[in-house]
């Protein structure tokens, strides 16, 4: 079983994801992608995909066209945890 972060260390860890929002009634973080065209998106959300199975962690997200937008939380924690701090550091490194 994975914890819930703290108020402290969600913080801490959101001071360091300059992109994404904190959703408070979810307690999930939010981060809207915009790219070029449809086959620019679906690409990225390709390559999400990938470290989403290999890390047993998905996300919750939708496309429209050139836009992906994704939320991260933790069904097992109910609500958000170093798994979706690891995720979005890893869904920013795709586009670094
Ligand atoms: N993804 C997310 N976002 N939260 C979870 O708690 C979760 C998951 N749990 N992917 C995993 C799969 C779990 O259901 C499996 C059985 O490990």
């Amino acid at each position: 079983m994975v914890a819930r972060l703290t108020d402290g260390l969600r913080e801490e860890s959101l001071a360091a994801l300059p992109g994404w929002t904190w959703d408070a009634e979810r307690d999930a973080i939010t981060r809207k992608f915009e790219f070029r065209d449809f086959n620019q998106a679906f690409g990225f959300m390709t390559r999400v995909a990938l470290i989403a199975e290999k890390a047993d962690h998905h996300p919750e997200w939708s496309n429209v066209w050139n836009k992906v937008e994704i939320l991260l939380t933790t069904h097992d924690a109910d609500g958000l945890s170093t798994r979706d701090i690891q995720m979005a550091q890893q869904i920013d490194a795709l586009l670094a």
